[in-house]
C-alpha cells in the first residue's frame, strides 16, 4: 500500500489547485479527473482508510440497492471491462474493495489524507481561494474546495434519554466496528427500519438469542433477489457496455430499470397485478417502474402499495405482525423503498419481537435494555439503524464561510439553496458534488457523481482557459433553480413521505425536498446545455 495509511500532517503553509473533500466514489473520481486536468488536488477524509460510505456502513448485510454492474465507474473502459463482479447487488466488502482497487489502479492515494476532518472553510476574496483548517492542524490553501462528503454520512443516534446509563453494547450501523460483532446468545434491540435495518435485522436474528425490532414506520421493502452473477450475462454486458453506459446517463434514474410508460389506471386490475407480480418475481427497486404515474399520481400509487401490503400479509403468519408491518399514510416511493433479502419472513421466527415504537414511543434507555410508554426490554444490545443527517449533513457540519464572511449554515437555514446542486451563491469556488438541487440519491449515485465531477472539471478547464480564478454561482439564477426544483417535486407525491429527503428525520431540520426529481436525463441535459452556452448563471472573475 502506498504512503496514504501514514497520514503525515500537512506542511505548512500548503497550496493547492483544489482540495477535494471525501475519499469515497464522489472524491476518488474528482481527485483522478482533476489531476487529469494538470491541477495539484489534494484528497482529505476523516476515514482511515478509502471507501467512504462504503468504508463506514459494515453492519451484517450491508449492501447497496443498485445492481452492481450499474452502481461502478464509467470512465475507464479497462477498469469496467476487468473488474468482475460477483453478486447482482454488491455487498460491502466488494465494494470497499473495488474502491481500494481503483485507489490503487490510478495511483491516487499518494494525494489522500487520511484521518484527516476538514472543519474550517474561509473564503478569501483578495486572492480568491479557501483557507482550510483540519483536525490535523493547517493552514492548508486552495483554490477550489470540492465537497465531495456524502449524502448519507452523518450518522444520527437519537437523542434518547438514559443512553449513557445502558451496560450493554450499542451500534450504529453506519460506524459499524471493522472486527464485525458476534451476537450469539446476545438479546438484541434493533432501532429503526429504514434500509439498514431491513438488511441488518434478517441476519441479527438469524445470529442472536433475541431481536427486539423497535418500529416506528412501517416501510415498503422490495424483495431483492440477489444471486451470483452468472459469468456468460457479464460477459454480455461488458461486450456491449459502453452503449449501456450511454442508455443510463440520460435515462431516469442512472440505471437500466425499464420503465413501462403506461399508466397504472390505464391498463385492467389483472394486467396490473400481473405487471407487479412479474417485478416482484424478478426483485429490486425494479418495481416502481412498474407504470409511469406511480410517483405521480395518488390513484396509481395506491394500487402499487396495495399490492405490497398483500404480499406482506401473505408473507407474515400473525395477522396481527403483518398488520403492524404493514406501511401506511403515505405513498410508496416518497420514503425510500428499501431492498431486502427475508425482511418479512424474519417476523415468523420465534426469537423476534416487533414493537411497535409508534403507539407507544421510546421513552427512555435504561442500564438493561429500552423502555417504552408501555413496556421495558431487558437488552444485552442496541442496534441503531436510525440513519443519517442527509445530503446537507456532512457539508455544514464543516464551518463553512463565504464572502463577508457568511457562514453556510446561516445561509441555508430555512434549507439548502443551490444553483443546480452543484454551486451556492456567496460562495465561489465551493462546488458541492450530489448536493441538494441535484438527482443525488434518488438516482443512481455513481452515474451522478461522475456526471457532477466531469462538469466541474469543465468549468475549472473553462475558468483557467479564460484567465479566470474565481467562479460563484449568481443569486438570480439559484433563485430560479431552486424555484424549478420546488416546483418539479411538487407534481409528484415524493415530499409527502416524512422522510430523510425532506429532513423529516432530524428533529429541528428545516423540511424542505432537497433532491431534484425530474430524472437524471432531464437534469444531465440542462447541465449540458449550460457549460455550451458558456455557463450561465455563473459569474468568473480574473486573478489579479
Ligand atoms: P433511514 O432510512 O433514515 O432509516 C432510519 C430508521 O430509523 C427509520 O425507520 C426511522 O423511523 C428510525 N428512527 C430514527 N429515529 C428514531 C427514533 N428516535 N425512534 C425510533 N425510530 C427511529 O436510514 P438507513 O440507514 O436505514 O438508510 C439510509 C439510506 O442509506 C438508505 O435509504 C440507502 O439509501 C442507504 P422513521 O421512518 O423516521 O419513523
Amino acid at each position: 500500500m502506498a504512503d496514504s495509511q501514514a497520514s503525515p500532517s500537512f506542511p505548512s503553509p500548503a497550496h493547492h489547485d483544489a482540495v477535494v473533500v471525501g475519499a469515497g466514489f464522489a472524491g476518488l473520481y474528482a481527485l483522478h479527473r482533476l489531476r487529469g486536468l494538470g491541477l495539484s488536488v489534494r484528497c482529505l477524509d476523516a476515514a482511515s482508510g478509502v471507501g467512504g460510505t462504503w468504508f463506514w456502513n459494515r453492519y451484517p448485510g450491508a449492501r447497496c440497492d443498485v445492481e452492481s454492474m450499474d452502481y461502478s465507474y464509467s470512465f475507464s473502459p479497462e477498469l469496467e471491462q476487468e473488474w468482475v463482479w460477483t453478486e447482482r447487488y454488491p455487498a460491502q466488502p466488494e465494494i470497499l474493495r473495488y474502491l481500494e482497487h481503483v485507489a490503487d489502479r490510478f495511483d491516487l492515494r499518494r494525494d489522500i489524507r487520511l484521518e484527516t476532518r476538514l472543519t474550517r472553510a474561509v473564503f478569501d476574496e483578495r486572492d480568491p481561494g479557501w483557507d482550510l483548517t483540519t483536525d490535523r492542524g493547517g493552514p492548508l490553501r486552495a483554490r477550489f474546495l470540492v465537497m465531495a462528503t456524502g449524502c448519507l454520512s452523518t450518522a444520527r443516534v437519537p437523542d434518547l434519554p438514559g443512553l449513557d446509563s445502558f451496560q450493554g453494547a450499542t451500534y450504529h450501523t453506519g460506524h459499524w466496528p471493522h472486527e464485525g460483532v458476534d451476537f450469539r446468545a446476545r438479546r438484541v434491540g434493533v432501532i429503526g427500519t429504514g434500509s439498514s435495518g431491513t438488511q441488518a435485522i434478517p441476519l441479527i436474528a438469524a445470529q442472536a438469542a433475541h431481536t427486539t425490532v423497535f418500529q416506528r414506520t412501517a416501510n415498503f421493502s422490495l424483495p431483492a433477489r440477489n444471486r451470483p452473477l452468472d459469468p456468460a450475462e457479464q460477459r454480455a454486458l461488458k461486450a456491449r457496455y459502453r452503449e449501456h453506459r450511454a442508455m443510463v446517463r440520460y435515462s431516469p434514474n442512472g440505471t437500466g430499470r425499464r420503465n413501462n410508460d403506461q399508466s397504472a389506471l390505464e391498463v385492467s386490475p389483472e394486467a396490473r397485478r400481473a405487471e407487479y407480480e412479474a417485478r416482484w418475481q424478478e426483485g429490486g427497486g425494479g418495481f416502481i417502474g412498474a407504470f409511469n404515474d406511480l410517483l405521480a399520481d395518488e390513484r396509481a400509487n395506491d394500487t402499487a402499495a396495495d399490492f405490497i401490503r398483500s404480499k406482506i400479509r401473505d408473507i407474515v403468519h400473525d395477522p396481527a405482525v403483518a398488520e403492524l408491518l404493514v406501511p401506511r399514510g403515505f405513498p410508496v416511493g416518497s420514503k425510500r423503498v428499501t431492498v431486502d433479502t427475508g425482511y418479512y419472513a424474519t417476523y415468523n421466527r420465534d426469537n423476534v419481537t416487533l414493537v411497535d415504537v409508534d403507539s407507544s414511543p421510546i421513552e427512555k434507555i435504561v442500564p438493561t435494555g429500552v423502555r417504552t410508554a408501555d413496556a421495558t426490554y431487558e437488552l444485552d444490545s442496541i442496534v441503531f439503524a436510525t440513519g443519517f443527517d442527509a445530503i446537507t449533513g456532512a457539508v455544514l457540519a464543516v464551518d463553512i464561510r463565504g464572502r463577508g464572511g457568511r457562514s453556510l449554515r446561516e445561509k441555508w437555514a430555512a434549507g439548502p439553496r443551490t444553483y443546480l446542486g452543484l454551486a451556492t451563491a456567496g460562495f465561489p469556488n465551493l462546488f458541492l458534488i450530489t448536493g441538494p438541487g441535484s438527482p443525488s440519491v434518488i438516482s443512481n449515485m455513481v452515474v451522478s457523481i461522475e456526471q457532477h465531477v466531469d462538469w466541474i472539471a469543465d468549468l475549472l478547464h473553462h475558468a483557467r482557459h479564460g484567465g479566470m480564478v474565481c467562479a460563484e454561482a449568481d443569486e438570480g439564477a439559484e433563485d430560479t433553480w431552486v424555484a424549478h426544483v420546488n416546483e418539479v417535486a411538487d407534481r409528484t407525491l415524493f415530499p409527502r413521505g416524512a422522510s430523510w429527503y425532506t429532513g423529516a428525520n432530524v428533529p429541528g431540520k428545516p423540511r424542505v425536498f432537497m433532491p431534484y426529481v425530474g430524472g437524471v436525463g432531464t437534469y444531465r441535459r440542462h447541465c449540458e446545455s449550460i457549460a455550451e452556452r458558456g455557463y450561465p448563471g455563473f459569474r468568473f472573475l480574473p486573478g489579479a
